[in-house]
């Protein structure tokens, strides 16, 4: 059986209503930071307990790139009393948290691709965590759009949204699917310690979204070839979250650190950089295109600086902000849809013929990337 050719006809970006300055988040953390100091001052001067150390938005800026980012709900993430977001309790009748941010996303999308509920085959929900483990998310956004075929959630942390993506172009391809949505509600909030001064800042919150059908059926007026998908994961512990369906029986506290994200940012900054750049090199030779050719990098957004070391490896040179285009200070680390967002504000102005390549790392690790040529709009 021959295999259809695929393209990316459509993407789309939705944000939260509210933003988080580098400006507001230190200060509440600094204000708890202080509180807890003075709560414990007598364990801190005996030596049993350590103090807590104060943040600085220069830090964040200087050493990640972020400045901002977004939040689902903003109440209770700056309350010293509370430090975390004050999500509602929504009735199963209700449609989801999750399952509404990334309709806001899907509909973007399939509008972009010039698309309907009934052209669709297959929906991926693909993100770092979903709010419950079932019914899918995916399959309530399914019911929700009136999609018929499957749905499925796909949780890869910040690779999910590249190797759904691979999934989506494998199913088209083989001809199993005319179309897939592949959505990346991205509500990572609820897992951001808001107490831990290395990690406090890294997290926003966002929707993207992405449609994959055969060339054939495309009348988007921006596609893009699929021209390779690669994937690969390697186990680390240097990114981690313990929480989960075992954490109530486990009668640990539900609250501590270790249940919600932490890593070894040091140690994920220098080995996933030059796997990062292996991974993209590698894959281009295969395609038999030369780091060069490629007019546009659309990469995972955790670190500018981890961007510029990637990009620099490969190049030999610093890849300008039009070659390889930062959103991470506005939104900050978006797991999975941070390249999906640099994809989606950065691609209209590219040309017939013109390369670029999709790619993410981070938990996992896991790695993936998709290489892209921008199609006659005409085609
Ligand atoms: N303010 C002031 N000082 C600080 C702060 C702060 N906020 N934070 C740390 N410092 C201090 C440190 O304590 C340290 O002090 P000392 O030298 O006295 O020990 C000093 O500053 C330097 O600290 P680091 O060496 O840690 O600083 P770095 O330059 O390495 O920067 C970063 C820290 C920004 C975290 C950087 O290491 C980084 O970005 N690494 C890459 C991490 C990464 O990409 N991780 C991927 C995670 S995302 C992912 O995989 C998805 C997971 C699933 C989603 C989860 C959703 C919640």
């Amino acid at each position: 059986m021959q295999k259809k050719s695929v393209v990316i006809s459509g993407v789309g970006l939705w944000t939260p209503p509210y933003t988080v300055s580098n400006e507001e988040l230190v200060d509440s953390y600094n204000a708890w930071a202080e509180q807890y100091n003075t709560k414990n001052a007598e364990q801190i001067h005996n030596g049993e307990m350590e103090a807590k150390p104060f943040s600085s938005a220069e830090f964040i800026a200087k050493a990640s790139g972020i400045k901002n980012r977004y939040a689902y709900v903003k109440e209770g993430i700056l309350d010293i009393n509370r430090m975390r977001p004050k999500l509602s309790v929504r009735k199963d009748e209700e449609l989801s948290h999750q399952a509404e941010m990334a309709m806001h996303a899907a509909k973007k999308a399939l509008s972009e691709a010039n698309k309907v509920s009934t052209d669709i085959d297959m929906v991926i929900v693909a993100c770092a965590y979903t709010q419950r483990s079932y019914p899918a998310i995916a399959i309530e956004v399914q019911a929700a759009l009136d999609i018929q075929g499957q749905a499925f959630d796909m949780l890869v942390a910040c690779s999910a949204a590249t190797f759904a993506l691979q999934r989506a172009y494998d199913s088209v391809a083989s001809g199993s699917c005319r179309a897939v949505l592949v959505i990346n509600p991205e509500l990572t909030s609820p897992q951001v310690n808001y107490t831990d001064r290395d990690s406090h800042f890294i997290f926003g919150d966002v929707a993207t979204a992405v449609v994959i059908e055969s060339s054939e059926t495309c009348v988007s007026a921006h596609s893009y070839d699929i021209l390779g998908t690669q994937c690969v994961t390697s186990y680390s512990n240097n990114i981690r979250s313990n929480f989960g369906y075992t954490s109530r029986v486990t009668d640990e506290n539900p609250y501590e650190a270790d249940k919600l994200f932490h890593q070894n940012g040091r140690k994920v900054f220098k080995e996933v950089c030059p796997m990062a750049a292996s991974h993209i090199e590698a894959h281009l030779s295969t395609l038999g295109i030369s780091i060069n050719q490629l007019r546009r990098w659309w990469l995972h957004q955790a670190n500018i600086n981890m961007n510029l070391l990637i990009s620099k490896r490969l190049l030999g040179r610093d890849a300008t902000l039009d070659e390889a285009p930062i959103v991470l200070d506005r939104f900050a680390n978006t797991a999975s849809a941070g390249s999906i967002i640099a994809f989606s504000e950065h691609h209209k102005d590219l040309e017939e013929g013109d390369l670029g390549v999709i790619c993410s790392f981070g938990a996992g690790y896991s790695i993936g990337s998709i290489v892209l040529q921008k199609r006659d709009v005409n085609a």
